[in-house]
């Protein structure tokens, strides 16, 4: 009846990314088992996923800069000041409450203990500078020299190293020693801050949403003046969500080759029997926070129903799993927001693009598992002071992460020099970190939305105040 059609047409789209999921791993695990693909072939399989990767790239910038510019202007100062404290605290309460979460979990689990690694010498690495040289160049990112550099330059990000990474564990028989090629590797990518901080495969996105606040509070106060302005970039907006909803209709075939491709491309399965009680470990800290934490916290400030929110967001959820990139899920993320879960532009413009890049539950909770899975791994007992300390780290790497794939694996050598770890076991980590790299995006993005939601909440008598005075103020566009 008109139900089924009405649900079919809504979610019409959200049924075949689903359905596309499903048949892009059959088509992967039928093609690696039966057929016999000549590298070519496989390079084949991943063109259409790459070109949907491309077209959600592609409208990240002019999505950021219009949304960001057309939110901050539509608050004026002390309102936009207080949401964004309030985005902020929530941003950092819900980070710290999933690394608790999965210090819990891993020191009640103990994944490192089952299984034993010849003893590493650890050559006693000390803190060195790699955490404080990531927290200033994430101040420096802020602050880009050259605007149109920051938009446009293309970096060679260093996702090649990490590939590299992978290579030395299917090849290596025994984990190399604490050998300076590992921890240079990791260390040099770090070093680079391509992928820590802010640059997101070619924009620095933290550098434009500082410059977009900074404008957008000026353009807001221009009165009449800056009019022009704001319907040119509200209309920028709409534009952009237009074109991202061609590329949705596109998203379903797009899917299906990026997980086929994946499928076929990976070598070593043994790996995940190794690192099993690993995944279970990080894979249950997510999916507790995605069911049990940020739901109780959603319930108890905006009093709905979080699992209703939480299907409005399924498209954005899905696209994350499969491209493990939240900047790159962002556009899906404020359709998803605003159209299904109806929260107000002036917050989504706001507070999105802002948690796409600093606020990941997800990659904290990882990071924290990780570090401490490495410490058992090591027969390496951490004192309470070096809990905290991960605690503390993870948190700040999780900030510093960008919302491209891989980025977690990257700043997670900032948590293990900081408690003296051996950087060098990060390569079993990086063997299953395409897989758990997209769960951790995925509940990145569903912190994000609700950050969203609760901010709407605290902010509803600023949003109802100004609705009173909208009619008046020629300055919002809205
Ligand atoms: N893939 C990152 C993201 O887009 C998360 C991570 O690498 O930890 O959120």
């Amino acid at each position: 009846g008109v139900g089924f059609k009405g649900l079919l047409r809504r979610n019409g789209l959200l049924i075949a990314t689903v359905l596309s999921v499903v048949l892009g791993i059959s088509v992967g695990v039928l093609v690696r088992e039966y057929a016999t693909l000549s590298n070519l072939d496989k390079k084949y399989f991943g063109f259409p996923g790459e070109i949907l990767m491309r077209m959600l790239k592609l409208v990240i910038l002019p999505l950021i800069v219009s949304s960001m510019i057309t939110g901050v202007a539509a608050l004026d100062s002390e309102v936009s000041g207080k949401i964004g404290l309030r985005a902020v605290i929530y941003y950092f309460s819900t980070t710290i409450i999933a690394v608790i979460l999965g210090i819990i979990l891993v020191m009640t689990i103990k994944p490192g203990i089952s299984q034993t690694t010849e003893h590493i010498d650890r050559t006693g690495i000390t803190p060195n500078d790699t955490t404080v040289d990531t927290l200033l160049d994430l101040i420096r990112n802020m602050f880009p020299e050259n605007l149109v550099q920051a938009c446009f330059q293309q970096y060679k990000t260093k996702r090649k190293e990490i590939q590299q990474l992978n290579v030395s564990v299917n090849t290596a028989t025994t984990i190399p020693p604490l050998s300076t090629t590992v921890l240079a590797a990791v260390e040099n990518i770090t070093k680079d801050y391509k992928i820590v901080g802010s640059y997101s495969d070619g924009i620095n996105v933290l550098g434009i949403i500082v410059f977009c606040v900074a404008f957008g509070l000026v353009v807001g106060k221009m009165g009449e003046k800056g009019r022009i302005l704001l319907e040119f970039f509200d209309a920028l907006n709409e534009a952009t969500m237009r074109l991202v909803q061609l590329i949705m209709w596109y998203m379903p075939v797009g899917i299906l080759f990026l997980i086929a491709a994946k499928i076929i491309e990976v070598e070593d399965w043994e790996i995940f029997r190794k690192m099993g009680l690993y995944m279970v470990t990080v894979l249950s800290g997510l999916a507790i926070h995605a069911t049990v934490s940020l739901p109780l916290l959603f319930f108890i400030i905006v009093r709905k129903n979080p699992y209703t929110f939480t299907l409005g967001m399924a498209q954005a959820l899905v696209t994350a799993l499969m491209i493990s990139s939240s900047s790159a899920t962002l556009p899906v993320t404020f359709q998803c927001a605003e159209e299904n879960n109806n929260i107000d532009k002036r917050i989504t413009r706001f507070v999105l693009p802002v948690g796409a890049t600093i606020n990941m539950d997800g990659t904290a909770l990882y990071e924290a598992v990780a570090a401490i899975f490495i410490a058992q791994l090591n027969d390496y007992s951490l004192d309470v002071g070096q809990i905290v300390t991960i605690s503390i780290t993870a948190t700040v790497a999780s900030i510093g992460a960008a919302g491209v794939p891989n980025a977690g694996l990257v700043t997670m050598v900032i948590v293990l020099t900081a408690v003296g770890l051996p950087a060098n076991d990060v390569t079993l980590i990086v063997a299953v970190d395409w897989l758990l790299d997209r769960f951790r995006t995925m509940i990145n993005v569903l912190g994000d939305a609700y950050g969203a939601a609760i901010v709407q909440k605290l902010s509803k008598r600023e949003l109802e105040r100004m609705d009173l005075i909208s009619d008046v103020d020629v300055a919002n566009p809205f």
